[in-house]
């Protein structure tokens, strides 16, 4: 089987399943931990076989990527930074709770094509719109692709704070990036 059909036809549908009990209140905040412990040792199975798979690309872009200010979900951006970095482009993941000073400064130290935003928590979605509207002030929106997701983003949502894209999985985020870049020349 593929390896990236198991993680998302597999793991990702039973997290499905989990959340949707948490917030019925059938199971609680240490089933949820278990369960995405749980992912995470698979994933220490999977993944190199994904990375085997993506191996021997020429570099198609710098991307930074993170979880917004105040959200430490980590599983969907590990997931898309995978599969970036699979896909042919340089990552630099800044890894979760990361506040809008850090992704202005990471971005231009390395001089990146895109910034990558996930937000899981309704209550911490207005940490992507923070850093859209710093680059802004700074006169620097233009210079970098603003990629939003991560399960409380809508493209609604993408299209109000001014992202210039909406992924809703690591594949789309993936194609639609490559075809953005493309198209930029
Ligand atoms: C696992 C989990 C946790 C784990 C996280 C472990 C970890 N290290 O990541 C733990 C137990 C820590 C946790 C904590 C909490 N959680 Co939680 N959690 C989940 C759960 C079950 C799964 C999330 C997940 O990993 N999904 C799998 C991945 C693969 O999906 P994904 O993140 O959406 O990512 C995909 C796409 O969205 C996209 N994507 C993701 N990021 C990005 C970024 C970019 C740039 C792009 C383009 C695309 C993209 O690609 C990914 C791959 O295809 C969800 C329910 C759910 N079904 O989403 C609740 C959920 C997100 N949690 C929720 C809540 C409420 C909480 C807590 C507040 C609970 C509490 N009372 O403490 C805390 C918040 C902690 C915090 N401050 O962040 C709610 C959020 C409700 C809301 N809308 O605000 C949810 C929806 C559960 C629910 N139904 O109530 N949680």
């Amino acid at each position: 089987m593929d390896p990236l059909i198991a993680v998302e036809d597999g793991l990702v549908s039973g997290l499905d399943v989990i959340g949707e009990k948490y917030e019925n209140d059938e199971i609680f905040l240490p089933e949820l931990m278990m369960a995405a412990n749980t992912f995470q040792t698979a994933m220490g199975v999977l993944e190199p076989e994904i990375n085997e798979k993506g191996q021997k690309r020429a570099k198609k872009g710098v991307v930074v990527l993170g979880t917004v200010k105040g959200d430490i979900h980590k599983i969907g951006k590990d997931i898309v930074t995978l599969l970036f970095r699979t896909g042919g482009y340089e990552v630099h993941d800044l890894g979760e709770d990361v506040d809008l000073f850090t992704f202005v400064e990471m971005a231009k130290k390395v001089n990146a094509d895109a910034i990558g935003l996930s937000a899981l928590l309704t209550s911490t979605l207005p940490g992507q719109k923070d850093v859209i509207d710093a680059l802004t002030q700074d006169g620097k929106r233009e210079k970098y692709i603003i990629i939003v997701g991560g399960g409380a983003t809508t493209p609604e949502w993408a299209e109000n704070i001014g992202a210039d894209l909406y992924a809703e999985n690591a594949q789309s985020a993936v194609r639609k990036l490559a075809q953005m870049i493309e198209n930029k020349g």
